[in-house]
């Protein structure tokens, strides 16, 4: 009998953790209770009209824990939380963890694909939502999914309920809430930007999840007076947890959920509510580099701004501190696990050159070559990392498990890095078969099974090109039964599919074949440089025009 691969920590491993004091035992429900007790009527957090404190927090969330339980969500259920940045998220998420619901962290950007297949995928009781975000109406797709996804009971919309039922006016009869699960037990899944064909999703605990919680706190010196403003997706692994909004709550700090990451609209937010720290990715860096020329005023308080998802310039981030004002980490993390960070008193090289070091003592970090030995000291290899935070298995993914871990259990991540003597890692490029957007991740193979399933195309190779705003953007190679098909037609067939507008490909490359290497895979390497080249000779100017325009 061919055995599951196990996504429990071994025992031994768990004993460890728990007798270092990083598993501390506490649930996200005793999480809350204590940020409660302990910060009181300071504020939690600002989004638009509604400014909570740690108590209204905490009424909130127990408000919603009761009327979910009398809906008949009860512990262990899995429910699909798609919300943008508002105060609802919050009192969501601590309202379906006080009860033991498990959180699956949707993002914005995710249409009837990704939300269909998180909801079968992990069948799902509930999927809760808002009525219409960034021109999209989020009603239209839960009626969609609701009608494909049988285990889907529930549909709660913030906002104008429509058919549906309001999160605001669920009905609140007396119920005694359970008592909250065990920290141990798997408390949330978290997304994975993914490489294959299917969406990976992440189980993580209150146990693990809050230790990488406190200690990002820590490292990066959070107080009782850190005003944090979130401009990413609040869902996202690093504005969630490293150190995030979760991070400033248990420091008693302040956060700001903004619904821009614009200068025009973030700028003035840090002004009037006095922001001391926040996290963009990289893409963003020149829009506020550009905009802090004329309106630095704006971006007094600044002190830290954290940036992390996809590889950053090192000449962009020595910018930074001269330009900003603020204090520069950089953060190379993943939702499975594995975080690092540049230190505060890291030197200005460290900082503005490398990726960080791990969060935790126990981090264990590989640098491996092909065949899984370990490179020489300092030269580039294959990332992979085992530890207190780090999961041992994505949700229902036995046979990608067996692929995407070692026997012994650590998480093969994809990356190519290089380790320095501090520990300080270097991100030097990926193996993994994925396009990152800046910071936006796009599974090859998901998107080229949607490009396949269009009738004129024969075959298809989805790889990263260089882009000068986001670091990289996708471009498909095809090739197609019919001359006359259309970039513009293959893009519309992608999209129209309900995927996320960030996976539809960029570009498309119409070919007669695709180049193939030794063992018969599309040399994607090869595609890579060949449309780099592509790229590079059109930006250049010919002989000719160099000549005529002097
Ligand atoms: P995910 O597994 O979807 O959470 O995405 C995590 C991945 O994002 C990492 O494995 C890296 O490939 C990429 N990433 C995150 N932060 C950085 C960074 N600072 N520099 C380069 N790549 C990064
Ligand atoms: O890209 C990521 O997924 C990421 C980046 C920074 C992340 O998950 C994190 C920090 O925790």
């Amino acid at each position: 009998m061919k055995h599951a691969h196990s996504i429990a920590w071994p025992e031994a491993d768990a004993a460890r953790y728990r007798a270092a004091g990083h598993w501390a035992g506490q649930s996200f429900a005793g999480f809350l209770a204590e940020i409660a007790q302990r910060h009181g009527e300071n504020t939690a957090v600002v989004a638009g009209g509604a400014r909570w404190s740690y108590r209204q927090l905490e009424a909130e969330a127990l408000a919603l824990a009761r009327r979910f339980a009398a809906l008949g969500i009860v512990g262990g259920d899995r429910v699909v939380v798609q919300l943008p940045n508002r105060a609802e998220f919050f009192a969501v998420v601590f309202g379906l963890w006080r009860i033991g619901a498990l959180p699956v962290f949707a993002l914005p950007a995710h249409r009837k694909l990704e939300i269909g297949y998180f909801c079968r995928h992990a069948e799902a009781v509930a999927y809760i939502t808002v009525d219409q975000h960034a021109g999209f109406d989020h009603r239209e797709l839960a009626r969609e999914v609701m009608a494909e996804v049988p285990t889907l009971t529930h549909v709660l919309i913030a906002g104008e309920a429509g058919s549906f039922r309001s999160l605001d006016l669920l009905p609140d009869p007396e119920v005694v809430l359970p008592s909250p699960p065990a920290a141990s037990e798997v408390a949330l899944l978290q997304l994975s930007g993914g490489s294959t064909g299917t969406p990976k999703l992440i189980p993580r605990t209150a146990d693990d999840y809050l230790y990488s919680v406190r200690e990002s706190a820590h490292i990066c010196g959070l107080t009782p007076h850190t005003v944090y403003l979130c401009v990413l997706p609040v869902a996202h692994n690093f504005a969630l947890s490293s150190p995030g909004t979760l991070g400033v709550l248990y420091a008693g700090g302040t956060v700001v959920l903004g619904g821009s990451a614009a200068p025009e609209i973030a700028f003035p937010l840090i002004a009037r509510e006095r922001v001391t720290m926040t996290a963009l990715v990289p893409p963003l860096v020149p829009v506020w580099l550009a905009a802090a020329a004329t309106r630095r005023g704006e971006l007094a308080t600044l002190q830290h701004l954290q940036v992390g998802g996809a590889r950053f310039d090192s000449a962009l981030a020595q910018r930074v501190e001269p330009e900003l004002g603020a204090r520069l980490q950089q953060v190379f993390g993943m939702a499975e696990g594995l975080v690092n960070y540049t230190r505060h008193d890291d030197p200005l090289t460290l900082v503005t050159q490398t990726q960080g070091r791990p969060i935790s003592p126990d981090d264990e970090v590989r640098v491996l070559d092909d065949d899984d030995q370990p490179v020489p000291p300092g030269e580039v290899g294959h990332l992979l990392t085992r530890g207190p935070y780090t999961i041992r298995g994505y949700y229902r993914a036995d046979g990608h498990n067996a692929r995407a871990f070692t026997a012994d259990g650590f998480y093969r991540t994809g990356d190519l890095v290089r380790q320095l003597p501090s520990g300080h890692l270097v991100v030097e490029g990926r193996a993994k078969d994925q396009i990152n957007r800046g910071g936006e991740k796009v599974p090859a193979e998901e998107i080229e099974h949607l490009l396949m399933a269009h009738p004129s195309v024969v075959d298809v190779a989805l790889v990263a090109m260089p882009d000068a705003q986001l670091g990289e953007r996708s471009c498909a190679f095809v090739i197609s039964r019919h001359a006359g098909l259309r970039a513009s037609a293959l893009m519309q067939f992608v999209r129209a599919q309900g995927v996320a507008a960030f996976k539809v490909p960029d570009r498309v490359e119409f070919v007669d074949e695709l180049p193939k290497t030794a063992v018969g895979k599309f040399d994607k390497k090869l595609l890579r440089q060949r449309i780099a080249e592509k790229l590079a000779a059109r930006a250049r100017p010919t002989p000719l025009e160099v000549q005529t325009h002097p």
